[in-house]
């Protein structure tokens, strides 16, 4: 555990690494910056605390009598023990801020070589369509070792689509087309909520991505496929 918290941190500690991690994997990105959150403010925590305890004890009162007898700041003390503690914590900040911005940039170049989905969102539902014309309500079928991209709008009101586990979040909204993406690794079920107050069946709106094998989901692919086109040519009379 100590090993991988340590790996993580110096991960953490080269930019190009993490840019170069993050094309690979959104998710790993932001639980990587998440770690860097809690070292520093950590760090910040401790420091000024174990400054504020030696305040405490180096100037308590001795006797029930004893009264104050400190100086007066003069001008320069004043403004330096206001400005570099400001200048501590906005460096972390700024530090911090452009970790995520790069990230986020990073981010908003998907992959190339990605399943494209397409999902219209509405009151309480999401609905997918793949490439091939294939639609699927609420579970997102998708295979293990490929970038899968949403692109999504809605046909009501504004909705979130929240995959917790893959640390992915974006509205879908009316009149507008946005987009979000995510890299499933391994089988497995992941849950997608709606995290944006959209009605009263709001918290109704719940969804899985489920993640096969490769070979698994171009069986299920190609089968869909044909009952779609059985489906379009019994509609026909062919
Ligand atoms: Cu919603």
């Amino acid at each position: 555990m100590r090993k991988r918290l340590f790996a993580a941190f110096l991960a953490a500690a080269t930019p190009a690494a993490w840019a170069a991690n993050a094309i690979k994997d959104p998710a790993a990105g932001w639980d990587r910056l998440w770690f860097e959150v809690l070292v520093d403010i950590s760090i910040l925590g401790i420091v000024f605390a174990l400054i504020t305890t030696y305040f405490i004890i180096r100037y308590r009162r001795r006797s029930a009598d004893e009264v104050g007898r400190a100086g007066k700041l003069t001008v320069a003390a004043a403004v330096g023990w206001t400005v570099i503690p400001m200048f501590v914590f906005m460096a972390d900040d700024f530090f911090l801020a452009a970790n995520g911005w790069q990230l986020w940039n990073t981010y908003r170049q998907p992959p190339a070589d990605r399943l494209e989905i397409k999902l219209e969102s509405g009151m309480y539902s999401w609905d997918y369509t793949y490439p091939n014309g294939v639609q699927a309500q609420n579970v997102l079928k998708v295979p293990a070792g490929k970038p899968v991209l949403l692109r999504m709008t809605s046909r009501d009101t504004i909705h979130s689509h929240f995959i917790p586990d893959f640390r992915v979040k974006e509205d879908s909204m009316p009149g507008r087309v946005t987009y979000l993406w995510f890299y499933p690794q391994k089988p497995g079920e992941h849950i997608v909520t709606c995290a944006e107050y959209c009605g009263i069946m709001h918290s109704y709106m719940v969804g899985k991505v489920v993640v096969v094998p490769e070979a698994e989901f171009t069986a299920w692919y190609a089968q869909e496929e044909k009952k779609l086109a059985e489906a379009g040519a019994r509609k026909k009379g062919v």
